[in-house]
């Protein structure tokens, strides 16, 4: 499917002439590195300003580090590492890290390391950083053959702040903290050495994110930030108990265009709370309040007003790709649904083959919209 959809992009070029061919922006605001980056954070301890280069050692393949007055977040210095982007061709996988180094601390009280890095690759389109947290307790972090690094994407010729949580890793005895960047190459004209500035290091305690299992975090309500298709089932999720009432209100006019209790559905994924207003179809926005919790507002609208899908190949794997999630979820109203799709895949991806427009798109509401009609008895 990645290769049709490369080599289809001339042609969906041809036919969406106004949209371009590039990531959407993303919105800062509504971004987990927000909430990361304005959390509260209960206590905090500097660990490094990086004013010397104590506790700070070189690690890896290649590179070196060097207290550095070029660029500093504060204070005069920062600990800056430096590599090739290429290393010796012998080893599969080189990379270059500086290790902040703990005597064997006790940090189970504390749950977040916080940052600044500048990365300076001049040329390089997506620049990010690795970080591997090290405990030499029972359970060891890294594991032997783990993969337990955490990457961070970062803005390039600027200063990032980076937020780390540590929940889960066991932290009874910790022994150093790593920042570590893979020489993976260089585009063609991008910069052939890599330089990262490091200042700040900063050990904190904060409210943890929610990061095992698949329950909705306590005081949230999980609902799709994209919106929802007119026609198409709508659920959202919430960690506030079955049998309350929910309210899907019109944002601009504040007026609640449903009422609905919270049901209980158990699945092979576990038991959730679920609020549906599947049967809600008008065009607008709107939030979705429960209990003291309330929603960013979202769309209802039709097919192109939430996805943009430029080719046909694409659309075939979003479909796809939904329908199995769906199977794998177990949660029964949604299976009916992809049954009903799958019944009626061939219609239904003809459409996307025969005429390939914006409006198009549409199409496949009316469509299931018909063949719904023309199923006595189906319950959704
Ligand atoms: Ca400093």
């Amino acid at each position: 499917m990645i290769a049709s959809m490369f080599s289809c992009k001339s042609d969906a070029r041809m036919v969406y002439g106004d949209i371009p061919y590039m990531p959407m922006k993303a919105i800062y605001e509504n971004s987990l590195d927000y909430v990361l980056d304005n959390k509260e954070v209960l206590e905090s301890k500097l660990l490094s300003d990086m004013e010397t280069l104590e506790d700070w050692k070189h690690k890896g393949d290649s590179g070196r580090i060097i207290l550095s007055d070029k660029r500093a977040y504060k204070g005069q210095y920062s600990i800056l590492l430096e590599t090739g982007t290429k290393g010796p061709s012998n080893l599969p996988r080189p990379n270059a890290g500086v290790i902040f180094r703990v005597n064997n601390e006790d940090w189970s009280d504390w749950n977040r390391l916080t940052f600044w890095i500048y990365p300076d690759l001049p040329g390089f389109k997506i620049a990010y950083i690795n970080m591997i947290f090290y405990n030499a307790g029972e359970d060891r972090v890294p594991q032997e053959y783990g993969w337990d690094w955490h990457y961070q994407l970062l803005e390039n010729q600027q200063w990032n702040k980076v937020t780390w949580e540590l929940s889960q890793y066991p932290r009874d005895k910790v022994t150093g903290v790593e920042i570590r960047y893979r020489l993976q190459g260089n585009e063609l004209g991008a910069t052939k050495t890599a330089r990262y500035y490091i200042d700040e290091l900063y050990l904190e305690k904060v409210k943890p994110e929610h990061f095992e299992g698949w329950d909705v975090q306590k005081g949230e309500i999980a609902f799709n930030h994209a919106g929802y298709i007119k026609g198409f089932p709508k659920a959202a999720f919430t960690s506030e108990p079955a049998g309350q009432q929910f309210y899907l209100k019109d944002q601009a006019t504040g007026k609640t265009v449903k009422e609905g209790t919270v049901a209980s559905q158990d699945t092979p994924l576990g038991t959730y709370q679920m609020m549906d207003f599947s049967d809600v179809n008008e065009e607008g926005t709107y939030t979705l309040e429960v209990g003291n919790l309330k929603t960013k507002p979202f769309a209802i609208g039709m097919f192109s007003d939430v996805f943009r899908i430029i080719e046909s190949d694409q659309a075939k794997g979003y479909l796809q790709f939904r329908c199995d999630m769906v199977i794998e979820s177990g949660i029964q109203p949604f299976i009916k649904f992809v049954n009903l799709i799958k019944a009626h895949w061939f219609g239904i991806v003809n459409y996307f083959e025969s005429k390939l427009t914006n409006g198009i798109l549409e199409g496949i509401n009316s469509k299931i919209q018909l063949e719904k009609k023309g199923q006595e008895g189906l319950e959704m």
